[in-house]
């Protein structure tokens, strides 16, 4: 049908990446009339993500693309979609307005190239000539330029621009919400696929489109936080939206550890919770998103404490330390976690990053289950170490795990320093 067509049409267009460091330099002090062109690109981008997702949902293998819950989530898709390409555009008065105050603050003009754009709303008619069409991110000059400061004095700009990004990231918050559930979803969805096929393992093609799939909506979500967060009058210090320029690690890796082996106690009643030793530079900083650092050291920890606890037993009277070595390279910054927990076997080493590895039971994908008396395992999951790794791939980075089978297992948690890997797109 048509929405079918649309949705075609959209997904024919290249994704385009951006990097933590544009995501940076485009967030810092903007004035409305670069959140207008940062609301542009996202009035762009998101639409061609969405469409992508779409396809990739309708091309799983027969019985799981028709299953409930992953139509549920196609549902989510469809609507965010269609309410973007819905969302108005912005007026070519109010453009004219942000390109004049733009220029007259005296920094050069900047071509607004013409858009061959998707979305036909979205095309500047009034410009010719330039319709190239590889490169994806042409019709935002703040972009493709490397130049991200419109220093605009507010008062030179209409208020329907400031109405505009208003509007915009309401728009961006109820997408957001809608697709809160996205994860636990198509989990249950991959847990019926696992029932109906009698299979306890996941065929590669469903591997791969889930690392996909969940990275993707990372990537969204990453953007889709960027923009509201940069529209709060509220501005924390050294953060950029999400994004901490200053992020220390040894404070973020120290509360990961602190929170690990709170809920490691709880959940075995420890009378003494194995230590987790760290070993970082002190002032060690580097820019990355914080809450990003904590889940997955957080993560790892868990794994490593639930290793030792289970190896030891919990009426042990100590238990060998989890080590935590922090490694400042000019490339990476790498995050060792070292747990003497008895090891994985090498066997059992690719179904630690399967969606479909869970040790531990699943009532918490179960609709009717009461969350009031379930106790969350501590790890086990199968989600955990594999978004945890897509986490690290995003900007950049990786998560490897080596395992000794019979002593323990060494985490390493790669972070790319460079910052200006754009984000992987599948
Ligand atoms: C284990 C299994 C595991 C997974 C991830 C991180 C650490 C560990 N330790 O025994």
């Amino acid at each position: 049908k048509e929405l079918a067509n649309k949705i075609a049409h959209f997904a024919r267009f290249p994704q385009t990446g951006v990097s933590l460091r544009q995501m940076v330099e485009f967030g810092q002090n903007p004035s409305q009339g670069t959140l207008l062109r940062a609301a542009q690109f996202l009035h762009d981008e998101l639409p061609i993500r969405l469409a992508h997702r779409v396809v990739e949902l309708d091309s799983l293998p027969d019985n799981l693309n028709q299953m409930p819950s992953v139509l549920r989530v196609k549902r989510m898709y469809i609507d965010s979609f269609n309410e973007l390409i819905n969302f108005p555009k912005v007026t070519e008065r109010i453009r004219e307005a942000v390109r004049e105050a733009t220029t007259a603050q005296g920094e050069g003009r900047r071509k607004h190239l013409p858009g061959n754009h998707p979305n036909p709303s979205l095309n500047d008619s009034s410009a010719s000539g330039n319709n190239a069409r590889n490169s994806s991110s042409h019709w935002i000059p703040s972009i493709q330029h490397r130049s991200y400061h419109y220093e605009v004095k507010p008062t030179e700009l209409p208020v329907e621009v400031a109405e505009y990004n208003r509007s915009f990231v309401k728009a961006l918050e109820k997408i957001k919400r809608r697709h809160d559930p996205v994860v636990t979803t198509l989990a249950q969805g991959v847990v019926e696929y696992k029932q109906l096929l009698k299979t306890k393992t996941i065929d590669n093609h469903v591997q791969h489109f889930l690392d996909r799939f969940y990275l993707s909506r990372i990537g969204i979500r990453m953007l889709i936080g960027q923009q509201i967060e940069l529209n709060q009058q509220q501005r924390l210090k050294d953060y950029v939206g999400v994004i901490c320029t200053h992020t220390k690690i040894a404070d973020v890796v120290q509360e990961a550890i602190d929170n690990a082996r709170f809920i490691c106690g709880d959940y075995y009643m420890l009378m003494n919770t194995p230590e987790i030793e760290l070993h970082c530079p002190k002032h060690l900083e580097f820019m990355y998103v914080p809450s990003h650092l904590h889940h997955m050291i957080f993560e790892l920890l868990k794994n490593s404490l639930r290793a030792v606890v289970e190896l030891y037993g919990d009426e042990a009277d100590s238990y060998p330390p989890i080590k935590v070595v922090v490694a400042e390279g000019n490339e990476d910054i790498t995050i060792k976690v070292s747990d003497e927990g008895g090891g994985i076997p090498r066997s059992a080493m690719e179904q630690v990053w399967t969606y479909m590895y869970t040790t531990a039971q699943t009532p918490m994908l179960d609709p009717e289950f009461d969350k009031s008396d379930f106790k969350a395992p501590l790890a086990g999951f199968g989600y955990g170490l594999p978004l945890s790794r897509l986490y690290a791939r995003y900007f950049g980075g990786d998560l490897k795990l080596i395992s000794l089978e019979g002593y323990g297992t060494d985490a390493y948690l790669h972070l790319s320093r460079l910052s200006d890997n754009e984000e992987p797109l599948a």
